[in-house]
């Protein structure tokens, strides 16, 4: 019998690498060091629909470049073997079935050890996301996450798996701390009293806006890395677009102004690359929001600056190493 697939060829792959399935046992003999999986789920979001269309996007901004990134002097295509293993296969009209697909697609491409990408889709992805690094994971697991909003309701109309709870079920998963836990860019009025009392109770750490204009960006991650990075062995970080402002990023589903610039939230993906990251998402990417194509081209650009950052920071190490060997010598 044939088996079933785990995920599809898309009609253009990310950046045009090769397209390899979410399977382990694949992404192990191609040698795949980073691996890329879209996910077109919107039956979680609450708001605007059409972050479906996200994965589509995101490879149709990818068409004008190249795996070459200038700013760290790396080929990305080459030096992380990356893939596309196109999309997790959808199920019409079956969230829990889509989650489902989401996370055994996940938990391959974790178990081959590729540094996971996946892109959105809403943001209740990082509910079946979550639990595919939960059980990969032997020690615990740190959360970041870039977002306007808590997303932090235990339950919206009775339902537990919106984009309005994806921190709840992350924080009762039996390996994320919620002391592991960061929340970065809130702001608005979208954003409820009761939320901020939960993760206050729970003991999450939310950085709003306002702390991040008076901070500054690096002293803020260098705080959410080490939150995250305390007594954890896997790092998973979030990105939604909607953390970032709505004049940088107007293609989401629930844009809102005053967040994070471009190069804000690139200086943290660089962050992020060189502590090191098991896992990340971009959600809430929805095209049909993005008239000129930025915030298509600003998701390839996190991309390419957490990739060159981490490649950046290796080459430090590796050369840092070399001259260790060299003054023993
Ligand atoms: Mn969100």
């Amino acid at each position: 019998m044939a088996r079933k697939k785990l995920s599809v060829a898309p009609q253009a792959t990310f950046l045009g690498a090769p397209f390899v399935e979410a399977r382990a046992a694949a992404l192990r003999a191609h040698g795949a060091k980073a691996a890329l999986l879209g996910i077109p789920y919107d039956m979680g979001g609450i708001y605007r629909s059409g972050t479906a269309a996200g994965p589509r996007g995101l490879r149709e901004a990818s068409r004008q470049y190249g795996g070459y990134f200038f700013d760290d002097d790396v080929d990305l295509l080459e030096t992380y073997r990356l893939v596309d293993c196109g999309d997790a296969q959808m199920v019409p009209a079956a969230p829990a079935k889509c989650r489902a697909a989401a996370k055994a697609a996940a938990k391959e491409m974790l178990r081959a050890g590729s540094l996971g990408i996946f892109i959105g889709g809403d943001h209740s992805l990082p509910i079946p996301l979550g639990e595919a690094i939960s059980e990969e994971t032997d020690g615990k697991v740190g959360y970041i996450v870039f977002d306007a909003n808590m997303d932090a309701e235990d339950e919206v109309d009775g339902e537990e798996n919106s984009n309005w709870s994806e921190v709840c079920r992350l924080s009762e998963l039996h390996n994320i701390d919620p002391a592991n836990m960061v929340l970065i860019g809130i702001r608005g009025s979208l954003n409820t009293k009761r939320q901020t009392e939960y993760l206050k109770r729970k003991g999450i750490r939310v950085i709003g806006m306002r702390e991040v204009i008076e901070r500054g960006i690096v002293p803020v991650m260098e705080e959410a890395l080490k939150i995250a990075g305390r007594g954890t062995s896997a790092l998973y970080v979030s990105f939604d677009t909607d953390g970032i402002d709505a004049a940088y990023a107007p293609g989401t589903s629930g844009p809102e102004p005053g967040g994070l610039t471009s190069r804000e939230i690139l200086t943290a993906a660089r962050m992020i690359g060189r502590h090191g990251v098991t896992m990340f998402d971009i959600v809430e990417y929805c095209p049909a929001y993005d008239p000129s194509g930025i915030t298509g081209k600003l998701c390839c650009y996190i991309i390419f600056n957490l990739l060159g950052a981490h490649y950046a920071a290796t080459q430090e190490r590796g050369k840092r190493g070399g001259a260790k060997a060299k003054r023993k010598r």
